[in-house]
């Protein structure tokens, strides 16, 4: 396992490639040219660049999330072609530069969904968090003014302004697309990348859903174990695999995380480790990373990740905005560099516990 952190890029992101380089254990970044529209060629020499600026900082790139799909892919429209040619030229320019993982998501319209940016936790920590009333009770035109004033000034991923100006057009292209056409898209994008994913050794990790269940109405897959399955099995390619995230794959306690990560032994080429804590089952909050303040058993999650002999990267994901940080909502430094100290822990932990 070796543990990272994601950085969006000098320009975006209010933590420094040297604040990250002084966390215990953190070797490498995930990162990306945030500025960068899905459907766009990325350019090998602004690829080299950011390489060369993680470089100097003594750390390495580990891979990009996200390499954005264009909706015309995951609508299968009929000018599909042409952006999956640009996708397949970008895999080309990253897999020159030495770059090997690509974790990208085939969310229609949304990429993840939170109601609210900021809740107050109990120890004064503000945190995402997901009410599945407030969601029904707004429409989605709306959702993207509900959450933004609490983003701290951040562009969020997949809420860029410009996408959401058009997010009207956005539903359209989707009226006709049902969990079946999208699977159908999805294979289709993936059977014309994975020779150049072979040529290159990358691997595709896909996102899960968040949460893992339809948002206004949109098709969702990738939300369970028979899905990702499914979806690994229509193109059965080793490097057709998966981020398991606990996080999102977590929104549905009928998710058994331990369990979704033995079944996806070999096919997990990313993990994305945080915690959440339920309220009601329609209402979740991001919290800290250890156990105790969530919902979740995290030994267990790391545990099974050892003992698939899980070698990929990790990063900790979320983090609450403490110690008056301001920062993009769930990436400020102080919490995730908490909580990747409580995910090496954990490991060292199984580690040598697994040596007597
Ligand atoms: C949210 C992230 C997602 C993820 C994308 C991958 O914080 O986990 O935005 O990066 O879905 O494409």
């Amino acid at each position: 396992m070796e543990m990272t952190l994601r950085w969006y890029g000098h320009d975006f992101d209010t933590v420094t490639l040297k604040q990250i380089r002084q966390i215990p254990g953190v070797t490498g970044v995930i990162t990306t040219l945030y500025d960068t529209a899905p459907g766009e060629v990325w350019q090998p020499a602004r690829i080299r660049a950011l390489k060369e600026e993680v470089e100097a900082a003594g750390l390495r790139i580990v891979g990009i999330e996200s390499v954005n799909i264009h909706d015309a892919i995951k609508t299968g429209a009929s000018d599909r072609d042409r952006y999956i040619d640009n996708y397949i030229e970008t895999l080309e320019n990253l897999g020159k530069e030495d770059i090997h993982l690509v974790c990208y998501n085939f969310m229609p319209v949304f990429d993840w969904t939170r109601t609210e940016l900021a809740r107050i936790r109990p120890d004064g920590s503000t945190v995402l968090a997901y009410n599945q009333a407030a969601v029904d009770a707004i429409d989605p035109e709306d959702i993207f003014s509900l959450i933004s004033k609490d983003s701290n000034g951040s562009v969020l991923p997949g809420w860029e302004p410009s996408r959401m100006a058009k997010i009207k057009e956005l539903f359209a292209m989707y009226r006709e697309i049902d969990d079946e056409a999208l699977f159908e898209n999805l294979r289709y994008f993936l059977e014309r990348i994975m020779p150049v994913c072979g040529r290159y050794d990358i691997n595709m990790a896909i996102h899960p859903d968040d949460p893992v269940w339809s948002v206004f109405g949109l098709p969702r897959i990738i939300i369970s174990k028979k899905n990702i399955l499914r979806m690994m099995q229509m193109v059965d390619d080793p490097h057709n695999g998966v981020t398991f995230c606990s996080g999102s794959y977590g929104t549905n306690p009928q998710n058994d995380l331990p369990d979704l990560i033995r079944a996806l032994k070999g096919r997990i080429h990313f993990a994305h480790v945080r915690n959440l804590k339920f309220n009601t089952p329609a209402d979740f909050e991001e919290t800290a990373h250890l156990s105790s303040d969530g919902s979740f058993d995290m030994y267990a999650i790391m545990k099974a990740l050892y003992e698939i002999g899980f070698t990929g990267p990790i990063r900790p994901d979320h983090g609450r905005m403490i110690w008056d940080e301001t920062a993009m909502p769930g990436y400020g430094l102080y919490d995730r560099a908490l909580g990747a100290a409580y995910l090496n822990g954990l490991w060292e932990a199984i580690e040598k516990g697994d040596d007597k």
